[in-house]
Protein backbone atom coordinates (compact mmCIF):
# COMPACT_ATOMS: atom_id res chain seq x y z
CA UNK A 1 0.00 0.00 0.00
CA UNK A 2 2.64 2.18 0.40
CA UNK A 3 3.92 2.09 -2.92
CA UNK A 4 3.71 5.84 -4.45
CA UNK A 5 2.86 4.65 -7.64
CA UNK A 6 0.56 2.20 -6.97
CA UNK A 7 -0.73 4.65 -4.40
CA UNK A 8 -0.58 7.70 -7.10
CA UNK A 9 -2.67 5.57 -9.52
CA UNK A 10 -5.84 5.59 -7.45
CA UNK A 11 -6.31 9.43 -7.57
CA UNK A 12 -7.35 11.77 -10.71
CA UNK A 13 -4.66 13.58 -12.38
CA UNK A 14 -5.47 16.88 -11.23
CA UNK A 15 -5.87 16.17 -7.37
CA UNK A 16 -3.35 18.67 -5.46
CA UNK A 17 -0.73 17.38 -3.39
CA UNK A 18 0.36 19.97 -1.03
CA UNK A 19 2.19 20.46 2.65
CA UNK A 20 0.57 22.91 5.11
CA UNK A 21 1.97 25.45 7.75
CA UNK A 22 0.45 28.57 10.04
CA UNK A 23 2.00 31.67 10.38
CA UNK A 24 2.68 31.78 14.59
CA UNK A 25 3.91 27.79 14.43
CA UNK A 26 6.53 28.85 11.82
CA UNK A 27 7.60 32.31 11.57
CA UNK A 28 9.20 33.95 14.41
CA UNK A 29 10.19 37.32 14.23
CA UNK A 30 7.44 37.87 16.39
CA UNK A 31 9.13 41.97 17.12
CA UNK A 32 9.59 42.59 13.95
CA UNK A 33 8.86 45.23 11.28
CA UNK A 34 6.03 46.79 13.07
CA UNK A 35 4.17 43.39 14.31
CA UNK A 36 2.93 43.58 17.77
CA UNK A 37 1.85 40.75 20.02
CA UNK A 38 -1.06 38.23 19.54
CA UNK A 39 -2.67 36.09 21.93
CA UNK A 40 -0.42 33.41 21.32
CA UNK A 41 2.63 35.92 22.57
CA UNK A 42 1.02 36.49 25.55
CA UNK A 43 -0.31 32.74 26.07
CA UNK A 44 2.93 31.73 25.95
CA UNK A 45 4.96 33.59 28.23
CA UNK A 46 2.90 32.94 30.83
CA UNK A 47 4.39 29.92 33.26
CA UNK A 48 2.21 26.90 33.16
CA UNK A 49 0.50 27.55 29.29
CA UNK A 50 3.01 25.98 27.29
CA UNK A 51 5.16 23.10 27.72
CA UNK A 52 8.64 24.03 29.05
CA UNK A 53 7.32 28.08 28.09
CA UNK A 54 7.97 27.54 24.58
CA UNK A 55 7.23 30.41 22.45
CA UNK A 56 7.06 31.55 19.21
CA UNK A 57 9.75 33.93 19.25
CA UNK A 58 12.12 32.02 17.19
CA UNK A 59 10.28 29.21 15.67
CA UNK A 60 11.29 27.83 12.70
CA UNK A 61 12.61 31.31 11.42
CA UNK A 62 10.73 31.08 8.77
CA UNK A 63 10.16 35.15 8.52
CA UNK A 64 14.11 35.38 7.55
CA UNK A 65 14.47 31.78 5.73
CA UNK A 66 11.56 32.56 3.45
CA UNK A 67 13.52 31.96 0.09
CA UNK A 68 14.78 28.68 1.15
CA UNK A 69 11.90 27.39 3.04
CA UNK A 70 10.35 27.96 -0.56
CA UNK A 71 12.99 26.12 -2.48
CA UNK A 72 12.92 23.29 0.17
CA UNK A 73 8.97 23.16 -0.29
CA UNK A 74 9.41 22.91 -4.19
CA UNK A 75 11.92 20.24 -3.89
CA UNK A 76 9.40 18.42 -2.16
CA UNK A 77 7.35 18.66 -5.96
CA UNK A 78 4.43 19.47 -4.67
CA UNK A 79 2.07 21.59 -6.42
CA UNK A 80 0.38 23.70 -3.28
CA UNK A 81 1.57 25.31 0.14
CA UNK A 82 -1.03 25.68 2.38
CA UNK A 83 0.01 29.18 4.56
CA UNK A 84 -1.91 31.01 7.00
CA UNK A 85 -1.19 35.52 7.14
CA UNK A 86 -0.77 36.64 10.81
CA UNK A 87 -3.27 39.57 11.71
CA UNK A 88 -0.94 41.17 14.09
CA UNK A 89 1.44 41.66 11.06
CA UNK A 90 -1.08 43.29 8.86
CA UNK A 91 -2.66 45.40 11.43
CA UNK A 92 -0.93 45.10 14.72
CA UNK A 93 -3.45 46.78 16.95
CA UNK A 94 -6.40 44.31 15.14
CA UNK A 95 -7.92 48.03 14.38
CA UNK A 96 -6.59 50.79 13.37
CA UNK A 97 -3.70 51.55 11.35
CA UNK A 98 -2.06 49.03 8.23
CA UNK A 99 1.13 47.80 7.91
CA UNK A 100 2.38 48.07 4.72
CA UNK A 101 5.54 45.86 5.81
CA UNK A 102 3.88 42.71 7.02
CA UNK A 103 1.56 42.82 3.78
CA UNK A 104 4.95 43.07 2.01
CA UNK A 105 6.52 39.77 3.91
CA UNK A 106 2.82 37.93 2.18
CA UNK A 107 3.91 39.81 -1.11
CA UNK A 108 7.14 38.26 -1.27
CA UNK A 109 5.94 34.42 -0.31
CA UNK A 110 3.07 34.47 -2.88
CA UNK A 111 5.31 35.76 -5.62
CA UNK A 112 7.92 33.48 -4.32
CA UNK A 113 5.06 30.51 -4.40
CA UNK A 114 4.33 31.77 -8.23
CA UNK A 115 7.47 31.54 -9.38
CA UNK A 116 8.04 28.37 -8.11
CA UNK A 117 4.84 27.38 -9.62
CA UNK A 118 3.13 26.23 -6.84
CA UNK A 119 -0.60 27.20 -5.89
CA UNK A 120 -1.00 29.41 -3.19
CA UNK A 121 -3.78 28.60 -0.30
CA UNK A 122 -3.99 31.12 2.29
CA UNK A 123 -5.97 30.96 5.50
CA UNK A 124 -6.92 34.19 7.21
CA UNK A 125 -6.68 33.14 10.70
CA UNK A 126 -4.95 30.62 12.36
CA UNK A 127 -5.56 31.50 15.93
CA UNK A 128 -2.54 34.66 15.89
CA UNK A 129 -5.42 37.21 16.97
CA UNK A 130 -3.88 40.97 17.88
CA UNK A 131 -3.63 40.61 21.82
CA UNK A 132 -5.31 44.94 21.73
CA UNK A 133 -8.36 43.01 20.33
CA UNK A 134 -8.58 41.24 23.78
CA UNK A 135 -9.43 45.09 25.41
CA UNK A 136 -12.84 45.08 23.49
CA UNK A 137 -13.17 40.95 24.77
CA UNK A 138 -11.27 39.49 21.97
CA UNK A 139 -13.38 36.56 20.30
CA UNK A 140 -16.15 37.43 22.89
CA UNK A 141 -16.74 40.53 21.37
CA UNK A 142 -19.05 41.51 18.06
CA UNK A 143 -16.87 44.18 17.53
CA UNK A 144 -13.69 41.74 16.72
CA UNK A 145 -15.72 40.08 13.65
CA UNK A 146 -15.90 43.82 12.24
CA UNK A 147 -12.24 44.21 12.69
CA UNK A 148 -11.78 40.84 11.27
CA UNK A 149 -13.89 41.62 8.37
CA UNK A 150 -11.83 44.79 7.55
CA UNK A 151 -8.55 43.04 8.20
CA UNK A 152 -9.57 40.00 5.58
CA UNK A 153 -10.83 42.87 2.89
CA UNK A 154 -7.26 44.18 3.35
CA UNK A 155 -5.13 41.02 2.86
CA UNK A 156 -7.42 40.50 -0.16
CA UNK A 157 -6.84 43.74 -1.70
CA UNK A 158 -3.11 43.43 -1.67
CA UNK A 159 -2.94 39.24 -2.63
CA UNK A 160 -6.16 38.52 -3.68
CA UNK A 161 -4.90 38.47 -7.30
CA UNK A 162 -2.26 36.02 -6.81
CA UNK A 163 -3.78 33.16 -4.56
CA UNK A 164 -5.71 30.53 -5.18
CA UNK A 165 -7.83 30.19 -2.69
CA UNK A 166 -8.83 31.40 0.51
CA UNK A 167 -9.93 29.96 4.05
CA UNK A 168 -11.63 32.71 6.06
CA UNK A 169 -10.90 30.38 9.45
CA UNK A 170 -8.75 27.67 10.38
CA UNK A 171 -10.77 24.72 13.09
CA UNK A 172 -13.01 27.54 14.68
CA UNK A 173 -13.66 24.29 17.09
CA UNK A 174 -10.13 25.09 18.16
CA UNK A 175 -10.65 28.56 18.66
CA UNK A 176 -13.85 28.65 20.19
CA UNK A 177 -14.28 25.46 22.86
CA UNK A 178 -10.19 24.99 22.98
CA UNK A 179 -9.86 28.65 23.75
CA UNK A 180 -12.70 29.53 25.29
CA UNK A 181 -14.20 26.38 27.09
CA UNK A 182 -11.44 23.89 28.03
CA UNK A 183 -8.47 26.72 28.90
CA UNK A 184 -6.07 24.81 26.59
CA UNK A 185 -5.29 27.24 23.81
CA UNK A 186 -4.84 30.97 23.84
CA UNK A 187 -6.49 32.97 25.39
CA UNK A 188 -6.98 30.24 28.16
CA UNK A 189 -11.02 30.75 29.20
CA UNK A 190 -12.65 28.33 30.64
CA UNK A 191 -16.30 29.72 30.26
CA UNK A 192 -19.42 28.21 28.43
CA UNK A 193 -20.49 31.78 28.90
CA UNK A 194 -17.27 33.01 27.07
CA UNK A 195 -17.00 30.28 24.18
CA UNK A 196 -20.87 31.04 23.11
CA UNK A 197 -20.22 34.09 22.94
CA UNK A 198 -16.49 33.28 20.57
CA UNK A 199 -18.93 30.65 19.06
CA UNK A 200 -21.43 33.19 17.77
CA UNK A 201 -18.81 36.04 16.90
CA UNK A 202 -16.03 33.81 15.30
CA UNK A 203 -19.40 32.47 12.94
CA UNK A 204 -20.60 35.75 12.10
CA UNK A 205 -16.81 36.97 10.83
CA UNK A 206 -16.71 34.03 8.89
CA UNK A 207 -19.65 35.02 6.73
CA UNK A 208 -18.58 38.56 6.77
CA UNK A 209 -15.02 37.74 5.28
CA UNK A 210 -16.81 35.74 2.95
CA UNK A 211 -18.08 38.57 1.80
CA UNK A 212 -15.11 41.02 2.19
CA UNK A 213 -13.24 38.26 -0.11
CA UNK A 214 -15.97 38.22 -2.20
CA UNK A 215 -16.17 42.41 -2.96
CA UNK A 216 -12.21 42.15 -3.72
CA UNK A 217 -12.11 39.25 -5.72
CA UNK A 218 -15.03 37.61 -6.63
CA UNK A 219 -13.72 35.09 -8.70
CA UNK A 220 -11.32 33.64 -5.51
CA UNK A 221 -12.27 30.29 -4.42
CA UNK A 222 -13.56 30.72 -0.51
CA UNK A 223 -13.53 28.34 2.08
CA UNK A 224 -13.10 27.48 5.64
CA UNK A 225 -11.33 24.70 7.20
CA UNK A 226 -13.32 22.68 9.55
CA UNK A 227 -11.72 19.69 12.20
CA UNK A 228 -14.84 17.69 12.29
CA UNK A 229 -14.80 15.13 14.88
CA UNK A 230 -15.88 11.99 14.17
CA UNK A 231 -17.69 10.23 16.82
CA UNK A 232 -18.11 6.93 18.23
CA UNK A 233 -20.66 6.36 20.74
CA UNK A 234 -18.57 4.19 23.04
CA UNK A 235 -21.29 1.42 23.20
CA UNK A 236 -24.89 0.86 21.48
CA UNK A 237 -26.66 1.58 24.62
CA UNK A 238 -29.47 4.06 23.74
CA UNK A 239 -27.52 6.59 26.59
CA UNK A 240 -24.23 6.42 24.79
CA UNK A 241 -25.97 6.98 21.37
CA UNK A 242 -28.20 9.86 22.29
CA UNK A 243 -24.65 11.09 23.79
CA UNK A 244 -22.94 11.05 20.88
CA UNK A 245 -25.52 12.91 18.96
CA UNK A 246 -25.39 15.80 21.33
CA UNK A 247 -21.61 15.82 20.63
CA UNK A 248 -22.40 16.00 17.10
CA UNK A 249 -24.48 18.82 17.48
CA UNK A 250 -21.95 20.74 20.10
CA UNK A 251 -18.76 19.73 18.23
CA UNK A 252 -19.70 19.74 14.81
CA UNK A 253 -23.47 21.30 14.20
CA UNK A 254 -22.85 24.90 15.84
CA UNK A 255 -20.18 25.50 12.85
CA UNK A 256 -21.69 23.05 9.86
CA UNK A 257 -25.07 24.13 10.77
CA UNK A 258 -24.82 27.94 10.55
CA UNK A 259 -21.89 27.82 7.80
CA UNK A 260 -24.31 24.88 5.48
CA UNK A 261 -27.58 25.35 6.63
CA UNK A 262 -28.13 29.05 8.12
CA UNK A 263 -29.05 27.75 11.39
CA UNK A 264 -27.53 26.11 14.92
CA UNK A 265 -29.05 22.94 15.45
CA UNK A 266 -31.98 22.27 17.68
CA UNK A 267 -31.29 20.42 20.51
CA UNK A 268 -27.59 22.68 21.15
CA UNK A 269 -30.20 25.85 20.91
CA UNK A 270 -32.49 24.46 23.20
CA UNK A 271 -29.72 23.28 25.82
CA UNK A 272 -27.49 26.77 25.29
CA UNK A 273 -29.25 29.11 23.37
CA UNK A 274 -30.60 31.47 26.23
CA UNK A 275 -26.59 32.03 26.97
CA UNK A 276 -26.00 33.31 23.04
CA UNK A 277 -24.70 36.48 22.61
CA UNK A 278 -28.19 38.14 20.53
CA UNK A 279 -28.07 36.35 16.79
CA UNK A 280 -29.29 39.69 14.78
CA UNK A 281 -31.46 39.77 12.05
CA UNK A 282 -29.53 38.73 9.49
CA UNK A 283 -26.39 37.20 10.59
CA UNK A 284 -27.59 33.72 9.68
CA UNK A 285 -27.56 34.39 6.18
CA UNK A 286 -24.71 36.43 6.57
CA UNK A 287 -23.27 33.75 8.16
CA UNK A 288 -24.43 31.27 5.39
CA UNK A 289 -23.28 32.36 2.24
CA UNK A 290 -22.58 29.30 -0.27
CA UNK A 291 -18.72 28.67 -0.19
CA UNK A 292 -16.60 27.16 -3.16
CA UNK A 293 -14.82 24.75 -0.98
CA UNK A 294 -14.49 23.21 2.38
CA UNK A 295 -10.79 22.03 4.39
CA UNK A 296 -11.27 18.99 6.86
CA UNK A 297 -8.49 18.25 8.73
CA UNK A 298 -8.34 15.17 10.09
CA UNK A 299 -6.17 13.28 13.25
CA UNK A 300 -8.07 11.15 15.29
CA UNK A 301 -11.51 9.97 16.17
CA UNK A 302 -13.46 11.23 19.14
CA UNK A 303 -15.33 8.57 21.25
CA UNK A 304 -17.89 9.70 23.67
CA UNK A 305 -19.97 7.77 26.52
CA UNK A 306 -23.13 9.38 28.15
CA UNK A 307 -22.23 11.56 31.48
CA UNK A 308 -24.81 10.44 34.19
CA UNK A 309 -23.46 13.23 36.60
CA UNK A 310 -26.23 15.27 38.06
CA UNK A 311 -27.00 18.66 35.88
CA UNK A 312 -23.51 17.76 33.31
CA UNK A 313 -23.77 20.44 30.93
CA UNK A 314 -25.10 19.84 27.57
CA UNK A 315 -23.07 17.88 25.77
CA UNK A 316 -23.03 15.76 29.07
CA UNK A 317 -20.64 13.32 27.54
CA UNK A 318 -17.50 11.27 28.95
CA UNK A 319 -14.99 9.99 27.08
CA UNK A 320 -14.85 6.22 25.56
CA UNK A 321 -12.34 3.72 25.31
CA UNK A 322 -10.15 3.98 21.92
CA UNK A 323 -10.69 0.78 20.17
CA UNK A 324 -6.89 0.89 18.24
CA UNK A 325 -3.75 0.59 20.55
CA UNK A 326 -1.65 2.02 18.07
CA UNK A 327 -0.94 5.61 19.21
CA UNK A 328 0.96 8.48 17.78
CA UNK A 329 3.62 10.26 20.16
CA UNK A 330 1.19 12.79 20.86
CA UNK A 331 -1.20 10.20 22.60
CA UNK A 332 -4.24 9.87 19.11
CA UNK A 333 -5.54 6.93 18.15
CA UNK A 334 -4.83 5.98 14.76
CA UNK A 335 -7.77 5.37 12.72
CA UNK A 336 -8.26 5.85 9.75
CA UNK A 337 -11.46 4.18 8.95
CA UNK A 338 -12.46 7.43 10.59
CA UNK A 339 -11.59 10.15 8.14
CA UNK A 340 -13.87 8.02 5.92
CA UNK A 341 -16.79 7.62 8.49
CA UNK A 342 -16.39 11.39 9.03
CA UNK A 343 -16.57 12.66 4.96
CA UNK A 344 -19.64 10.10 4.65
CA UNK A 345 -21.01 11.34 8.11
CA UNK A 346 -20.81 15.07 6.73
CA UNK A 347 -21.74 14.47 3.62
CA UNK A 348 -24.91 13.05 4.23
CA UNK A 349 -26.37 15.68 6.72
CA UNK A 350 -25.17 18.70 4.84
CA UNK A 351 -24.73 20.07 1.21
CA UNK A 352 -21.49 20.75 1.01
CA UNK A 353 -18.72 21.92 -1.97
CA UNK A 354 -15.67 20.64 -3.30
CA UNK A 355 -13.27 19.30 -0.07
CA UNK A 356 -9.35 19.45 0.44
CA UNK A 357 -8.22 17.85 3.16
CA UNK A 358 -6.23 20.81 4.72
CA UNK A 359 -4.82 18.96 7.36
CA UNK A 360 -3.89 15.44 8.31
CA UNK A 361 -0.77 13.90 9.96
CA UNK A 362 1.05 12.48 12.99
CA UNK A 363 3.45 13.45 15.69
CA UNK A 364 6.06 11.04 15.59
CA UNK A 365 9.69 12.06 17.93
CA UNK A 366 12.38 10.75 15.55
CA UNK A 367 15.52 12.73 15.85
CA UNK A 368 18.27 13.01 13.07
CA UNK A 369 20.26 10.25 12.52
CA UNK A 370 23.36 9.91 10.62
CA UNK A 371 22.18 12.58 8.41
CA UNK A 372 18.69 10.52 8.28
CA UNK A 373 15.43 10.54 10.13
CA UNK A 374 13.48 6.73 9.61
CA UNK A 375 9.67 8.28 10.49
CA UNK A 376 8.32 4.46 8.91
CA UNK A 377 4.71 5.72 11.54
CA UNK A 378 4.28 8.96 9.64
CA UNK A 379 4.76 7.51 6.57
CA UNK A 380 2.71 4.55 7.10
CA UNK A 381 -0.10 6.82 8.74
CA UNK A 382 0.04 9.09 5.77
CA UNK A 383 -0.52 6.18 3.08
CA UNK A 384 -3.23 4.47 5.37
CA UNK A 385 -5.35 8.22 5.32
CA UNK A 386 -4.76 8.39 1.01
CA UNK A 387 -5.68 5.13 0.76
CA UNK A 388 -9.06 5.96 2.35
CA UNK A 389 -9.08 9.28 0.83
CA UNK A 390 -8.97 7.47 -2.70
CA UNK A 391 -11.97 4.94 -1.40
CA UNK A 392 -14.21 8.19 -0.74
CA UNK A 393 -13.07 9.27 -4.49
CA UNK A 394 -14.01 5.61 -5.37
CA UNK A 395 -17.25 6.70 -3.91
CA UNK A 396 -18.38 9.82 -5.65
CA UNK A 397 -17.15 12.28 -2.75
CA UNK A 398 -15.46 15.33 -4.28
CA UNK A 399 -12.27 15.01 -2.38
CA UNK A 400 -9.73 17.50 -4.36
CA UNK A 401 -6.58 17.56 -2.84
CA UNK A 402 -4.50 16.71 0.35
CA UNK A 403 -1.82 18.69 2.39
CA UNK A 404 0.29 17.13 4.54
CA UNK A 405 0.47 18.31 8.24
CA UNK A 406 3.33 19.81 8.31
CA UNK A 407 5.88 21.02 5.97
CA UNK A 408 8.11 20.91 8.67
CA UNK A 409 8.48 20.66 12.56
CA UNK A 410 7.35 23.93 14.18
CA UNK A 411 5.68 25.25 17.30
CA UNK A 412 2.82 22.58 18.50
CA UNK A 413 0.53 25.18 20.79
CA UNK A 414 0.45 24.18 24.36
CA UNK A 415 2.82 21.19 23.67
CA UNK A 416 5.34 24.04 22.63
CA UNK A 417 8.63 22.25 20.48
CA UNK A 418 8.01 18.83 22.25
CA UNK A 419 5.36 17.36 19.62
CA UNK A 420 7.32 17.25 15.95
CA UNK A 421 4.67 16.77 13.45
CA UNK A 422 7.02 17.77 9.80
CA UNK A 423 7.91 15.42 7.20
CA UNK A 424 10.97 17.92 7.39
CA UNK A 425 12.80 17.88 10.57
CA UNK A 426 14.13 21.70 12.35
CA UNK A 427 16.76 21.24 14.34
CA UNK A 428 15.87 24.20 16.51
CA UNK A 429 19.36 25.26 17.77
CA UNK A 430 20.76 25.54 14.25
CA UNK A 431 17.62 25.87 12.13
CA UNK A 432 19.13 22.99 9.80
CA UNK A 433 15.82 21.45 8.02
CA UNK A 434 16.12 17.43 7.17
CA UNK A 435 14.16 15.92 4.68
CA UNK A 436 12.43 12.93 6.86
CA UNK A 437 12.18 8.97 5.35
CA UNK A 438 8.22 10.11 4.60
CA UNK A 439 9.41 13.36 3.00
CA UNK A 440 11.31 11.42 0.41
CA UNK A 441 8.01 8.89 -0.24
CA UNK A 442 5.27 11.97 -0.43
CA UNK A 443 8.03 13.44 -2.64
CA UNK A 444 7.72 10.39 -5.39
CA UNK A 445 4.29 10.41 -4.64
CA UNK A 446 3.54 13.70 -5.90
CA UNK A 447 6.23 13.41 -8.70
CA UNK A 448 3.32 11.64 -10.37
CA UNK A 449 0.85 14.29 -10.45
CA UNK A 450 -0.50 16.39 -12.47
CA UNK A 451 -0.50 13.39 -15.22
CA UNK A 452 -4.29 13.21 -16.47
CA UNK A 453 -5.93 10.55 -15.21
CA UNK A 454 -4.47 7.29 -14.40
CA UNK A 455 -7.37 5.21 -14.28
CA UNK A 456 -8.43 6.58 -17.69
CA UNK A 457 -4.95 6.13 -18.75
C1 LIG B 1 -4.65 22.68 13.71
C2 LIG B 1 -3.63 22.91 13.39
C3 LIG B 1 -2.21 22.77 13.52
C4 LIG B 1 -1.73 21.78 14.50
C5 LIG B 1 -2.04 20.38 14.08
C6 LIG B 1 -1.50 19.34 15.00
O1 LIG B 1 -5.24 23.41 12.86
O2 LIG B 1 -4.95 22.02 14.68
O3 LIG B 1 -3.79 23.69 12.22
O4 LIG B 1 -1.90 24.09 13.85
O5 LIG B 1 -0.38 21.95 14.64
O6 LIG B 1 -3.40 20.19 14.00
O7 LIG B 1 -2.10 19.44 16.24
Amino acid sequence: MTDPKILAARFPGDFLFGVATASFQIEGATKEDGRKPSIWDAFSNMPGRVHNRDNGDIACDHYHRLEDDLDLIKSLGVQAYRFSIAWPRIIPEGTGAVNEKGLDFYDRLVDGLKRRDIKAFATLYHWDLPLALMGDGGWTARRTAYAYQRYAKTVMARLGDRLDAVATFNEPWCSVWLSHLYGIHAPGERSMDAALHALHVTNLAHGLGVAAIREECPNLPVGIVINPMHIYAGSDSVDDQAAAERAFDFHNGVFFGPVFKGEYPENFLSALGGRMPEIEDGDMATISQPLDWWGVNYYTPMRVGHDPAEGAEFPATVSAAPVSDVKTDIGWEVFPQALGDLIRTVNARYALPDCYITENGAAYNMAVENGAVDDQPRLDYIAEHLSVTADLIAEGYPMKGYFAWSLMDNFEWAEGYKMRFGIVHVDYATQVRTIKKSGHWYRQLAAEFPKGNHKAG
